[in-house]
C-alpha cells in the first residue's frame, strides 16, 4: 500500500457486490463450488457456448439483450441472447452440413480428454458473425480459434497452419487482401466463409456464401456432449524464439471466465458490459464475449476504432455501467485531456477496470479526475485464461499495483534455485510470478509443442515469465518481462517472427527486434539491420523494407523504427544479444543488465 492509495468507493444503491470482503472470498471460494453455480448442476458435460447462450434462455433470459453492435454511423444492430441461439444453432448446423463435426469416438483412453476437434477460425473484426461463428463452433463441439484481423499475410499463414485450420470465416475485403495469396499454401483449410459486404459482388472462386448456408440451415441444434477436460478454444501468442504458441484452454475454461466476471468485472446480470479489446487476442473472447453472457449481462460493441470522442459518446449514451479497457487507450484519452471527459456524465458508470500492459499509477489516478472512480487494474495472460491477479470493486486500490490474487488462485513470487523453485517470502522483493496450477482455465497444451509445455512448470508451479514484487499486504507490483517479448499498444509481439519477416527482404542479412519504451504504447517495435554486402544503407532502402515488413506483418506487428548497423552483438555462439541492444537503446551501462527490466515498463 502506498500514500496514494485509493479507499474503496461506496457501493452504489441496490448493487451488492460479489467479493465484499477479501479474505472471506478467498477462504470461501472452491472451483467446484464455482462450477456448481455456473451450471447449478453436477453433470459430467460441459459446453461453453451452452453456458453462455442456452443457459440465459433456460433461465428466462432469452428476450434480454446479449449485444448491441454500433457501426459508424451508429446505426444499431441488437441481438437478444434467443437470437444468438438460434444463429448459432444455425451455424453448428453448416459445421454439420459441412462434414466438420465433434466426433466423439476421438474420445481418449479411459476417461482422458478428446482429442481436439477440427478448428474453425474467424478473420473479422467486431460483428456479430464472430459471435454467431465462436458460439457456434464451441456448441458443435469443435475449436474456435479467433485470429487477429490486422495481421498480414505471414503471421496469418503461420497460425492457419499451425491450428490445421478447416474452416475460415471471414470478409470478402480481408479474405483478398490476406488469404486469397497463401490459399493455395493450406491444403487443409477445406472451406471459406464469406461475410458479404457486398450482396452484388461476385465472392472470390473457391469461397462459400456465409448467410445462404446460415439460411438453409435448422434453427435448432443440440449443444454437443463435451466435457471439462475437451479442448475448446485456441489462442495464439507470441514466444521469444520459434514459432507462435498454440495455447489450447478447454471447456472448463468457462468456469474460470464467469466467476472472474462476477468477482473481478462485478458483472450483474442485465447489466450493460464494455470490452474493449480486439476479438483477435484472449481478453476478447474471455471478456469480450464467453465471461460477460454467462452473467447474463447486456454487451456494448464498437465496430470502430479508438476514437476519444466516440468512446465518451459510448460510455454515456449507452448507458455503460461496466467497463474493461487498457492502459494504452487509457493513455490515449489522457493525452485528450480529462475536460473532454467531464464534457459528458455518466450516471450508469460504476466500475472500470484494465488489463493487457502495466497500467501506471498517474492513470490510475486520472481515472478518479476523469470519472469519479480508479481504473482497477488486472494481470493475467492467454495461458491463464482468466484474470489471476486483481483489484477488485469492493477493495482498497493502491495506484500502479496489479492487486492481489483472486480467490482459486495461489499466486506467489519465486526465484530459481537450481532445478527448484523458492517462493520468496519477504516483501517487496523481485521474482518471477508463479501460479499453482489446479484453476480451470489453465491452458491444456502448447500444440505441437507438449516440451515447451512441460517448462512451463517448474517444481510444482507455472511459470508466466513476467517478474513482479509483492507487497506486505499481498498486492502484486509489475516490473517487467523475463524475456525479449514485447508488449506494444496491448499486442503481444514475438521479436524472432518479426526478425523472420524482415530476413525475408533481400537486402537484410540479419535482424534484431527489440521493444523501446513508448509514452503511449507502452513500447514500439524496433529493428536494427545489418544489409547484406551490395547494399547501401539509405533512406530509400529503410522505407523499402518497412514496407516489405508492413505487407507481409500488417501495421501492429511491423518495426515502427528501422536502424541500420555494421554488425549487431553476437553472443560467443552467435547469438543476437537483444539484451544489449535494449541496454545501448535505453543508455544503460552495457555490463549492467540486471536492472533492465524495471527499467522497460
Ligand atoms: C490478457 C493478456 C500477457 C502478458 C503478461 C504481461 C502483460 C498483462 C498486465 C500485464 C502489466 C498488467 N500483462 N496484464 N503487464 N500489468 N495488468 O494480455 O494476455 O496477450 O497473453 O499477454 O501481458 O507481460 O505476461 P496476453
Amino acid at each position: 500500500m502506498t500514500e496514494r492509495t485509493i479507499r474503496k468507493a461506496a457501493m452504489p444503491a441496490g448493487i451488492s457486490h460479489y467479493l465484499t470482503d477479501y479474505d472471506a472470498g478467498r477462504s470461501g471460494f472452491t472451483w467446484e463450488g464455482a462450477r456448481r453455480a455456473l451450471t447449478g448442476d453436477t453433470d459430467a458435460r460441459l459446453n461453453i457456448a451452452f453456458e453462455a447462450v442456452d443457459r440465459n434462455v433456460e433461465r428466462g433470459h432469452g428476450a434480454r439483450l446479449a449485444a448491441r453492435f454500433i457501426d459508424r454511423s451508429w446505426k444499431r444492430v441488437d441481438v437478444t441472447y434467443t437470437e444468438l441461439q438460434t444463429r448459432c444453432n444455425r451455424f453448428a448446423g453448416v459445421l454439420r452440413s459441412l462434414g466438420i463435426e465433434h466426433d466423439t469416438n476421438a474420445v481418449g483412453p479411459g476417461s482422458g480428454p478428446a482429442r481436439p476437434g477440427p478448428c474453425v477460425a474467424t478473420l473479422l473484426g467486431r460483428v456479430p458473425e464472430l459471435f454467431t461463428v465462436g458460439l457456434g463452433t464451441l456448441k458443435s463441439g469443435n475449436v474456435f480459434c479467433s485470429l487477429f484481423s490486422a495481421f498480414g499475410p505471414e503471421p496469418l499463414k503461420t497460425r492457419l497452419e499451425l491450428g490445421h485450420v478447416r474452416v475460415l470465416v471471414t470478409t470478402e475485403t480481408l479474405y483478398r487482401r490476406k488469404v486469397a495469396g497463401i490459399r493455395e499454401m493450406l491444403p487443409e483449410l477445406r472451406h471459406v466463409l464469406i461475410v458479404r459486404e457486398d450482396v452484388h459482388t461476385q465472392l472470390p472462386a473457391g469461397t462459400l456464401d456465409f448467410e445462404q448456408l446460415m439460411r438453409l440451415s435448422s434453427e435448432t441444434y443440440e449443444a454437443a456432449p463435451t466435457r471439462d477436460a475437451d479442448v475448446a478454444l485456441l489462442h495464439f501468442t507470441s514466444g521469444t524464439t520459434g514459432r507462435p504458441k498454440g495455447v489450447t484452454l478447454t471447456h472448463a475454461a468457462v468456469v474460470a471466465q464467469h466467476a472472474t466476471s462476477q468477482l473481478v468485472l462485478d458483472l450483474h446480470p442485465g447489466e450493460v458490459y464494455w470490452c474493449t479489446a480486439d476479438p483477435g487476442w484472449v481478453t476478447g473472447i474471455a471478456y469480450g464475449l464467453i465471461g460477460p453472457l454467462t452473467c447474463a449481462a447486456t454487451m456494448i460493441v464498437d465496430r470502430e476504432e479508438f476514437d476519444p470522442q466516440r468512446w465518451y459518446q459510448v460510455l454515456a449514451q449507452e448507458c455503460v455501467n461496466i467497463w474493461y479497457t487498457a492502459p494504452t487507450a487509457i493513455r490515449m484519452l489522457m493525452k485528450a485531456g480529462a475536460s473532454l471527459a467531464r464534457a459528458r456524465r455518466y450516471p450508469c458508470l460504476r466500475h472500470m477496470a484494465s488489463v493487457g500492459e502495466p497500467l501506471n499509477a498517474e492513470a490510475v489516478i486520472w481515472g478518479v479526475e476523469a470519472f469519479g472512480m480508479p481504473f482497477h487494474d488486472t494481470w493475467w495472460q492467454t495461458e491463464t485464461g482468466a484474470i489471476m491477479i486483481a483489484n477488485f470493486a469492493a477493495c482498497d486500490v493502491p495506484p500502479g499495483s496489479m492487486g492481489r490474487a483472486v480467490p482459486g488462485i495461489e499466486a506467489q513470487v519465486v526465484r530459481r534455485a537450481g532445478g527448484r523453485l523458492e517462493v520468496i517470502a519477504s516483501p517487496d522483493e523481485v521474482g518471477e510470478i508463479a501460479l499453482r496450477p489446479g484453476w480451470p482455465s489453465m491452458f491444456s497444451s502448447y500444440l505441437e509443442s507438449p516440451e515447451r509445455y512441460r517448462e512451463s512448470f517448474v517444481d510444482g508451479w507455472y511459470l508466466a515469465g513476467d517478474l513482479a514484487r509483492r507487497d506486505r499486504e499481498g498486492y502484486f507490483w509489475f516490473i517487467g518481462r523475463s524475456d525479449d517479448v514485447i508488449k506494444s499498444a496491448g499486442h503481444l509481439i514475438s521479436p524472432f517472427e518479426v526478425e523472420s519477416t524482415l530476413m525475408t527482404h533481400p537486402a537484410v542479412a540479419q535482424a534484431a527486434v527489440i521493444g523501446v519504451p513508448d509514452p503511449i504504447a507502452g513500447q514500439a517495435v524496433k529493428a536494427f539491420v545489418e544489409l547484406r554486402s551490395g547494399f547501401e544503407a539509405s533512406e530509400e532502402l529503410r522505407r523499402k523494407i518497412l514496407g516489405h515488413a508492413r505487407r507481409l506483418l500488417g501495421a501492429v506487428v511491423a518495426p515502427r523504427e528501422i536502424a541500420f548497423s555494421d554488425s549487431l552483438p553476437r553472443t560467443r555462439s552467435g547469438k543476437i544479444m537483444r539484451r544489449l541492444l535494449r541496454a545501448r537503446e535505453l543508455g544503460l551501462p552495457e555490463g549492467d543488465l540486471s536492472t533492465l527490466e524495471g527499467r522497460e515498463t
